[in-house]
């Protein structure tokens, strides 16, 4: 095995626990159209971009929308997702993330943030993160969503570093799908 010179960071579920916002948000724009999502179908949407998501959530319910109601849903689901994270501090931050990422710092180890949200860098902010992680990808950057490798090869890239040499921390299947695919470790 190579050696891992590089780490990159899932955000949502791994720096801070917004993985339950999502749900919660996904689950109000589900009851509004009359049906309810589980915990287990939330499985299935994590680090799934927003676009999606919706559409996995639709098929559950067995409903469709017009292209415009789509994207009032998209919306709608936007609007809930932040006003649960407007308030998110430096002490939201999951236990042991400040602890590990001064152990990169100290010892000159290359690290990035690879995010399948486009909400990554309003998060980083609130966290007081944003000038901890230099390199960014977010979903705004990539047009192929996890479970394509797409974010952590383009992550990998702004590191300088081999994608074999590069480990991913991840919460998600769909993530742990992509670094596996980018040939990283996860
Ligand atoms: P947004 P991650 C992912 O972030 C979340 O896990 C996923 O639940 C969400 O749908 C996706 O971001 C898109 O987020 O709606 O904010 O653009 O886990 O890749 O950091
Ligand atoms: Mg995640």
């Amino acid at each position: 095995m190579k050696k891992i010179r590089g780490i990159i960071f899932d955000l949502d579920g791994v720096i801070v626990d917004t993985a339950k916002y999502h749900y919660l948000a996904w689950k109000k724009t589900a009851n509004n159209l009359g049906f309810d999502i589980s915990p287990e179908q939330n499985e299935f949407l994590k680090g799934v971009s927003r676009v999606k998501s919706l559409q996995k959530i639709l098929k559950w319910g067995n409903i469709k929308v017009s292209k415009e109601e789509f994207e009032q849903l998209l919306i709608y689901k936007n609007k809930e997702y932040l006003a649960n994270i407007a308030y998110l501090t430096q002490e939201d931050i999951l236990p042991g993330v400040i602890e590990v990422l001064n152990y990169l710092i100290k010892n000159n180890i290359p690290f990035a943030l690879a995010s399948a949200s486009k909400n990554a860098r309003t998060i980083l902010r609130n966290l007081d993160l944003e000038e901890t992680f230099k390199v960014v990808v977010d979903g705004n950057e990539v047009n192929r969503a996890k479970p394509s490798s797409d974010i952590f090869i383009s992550a990998a890239k702004k590191l300088g570093i081999p994608a074999e040499e590069c480990a991913v921390f991840e919460d998600s299947q769909a993530g742990i799908l992509a670094a596996n695919k980018a040939g990283m470790m996860s």
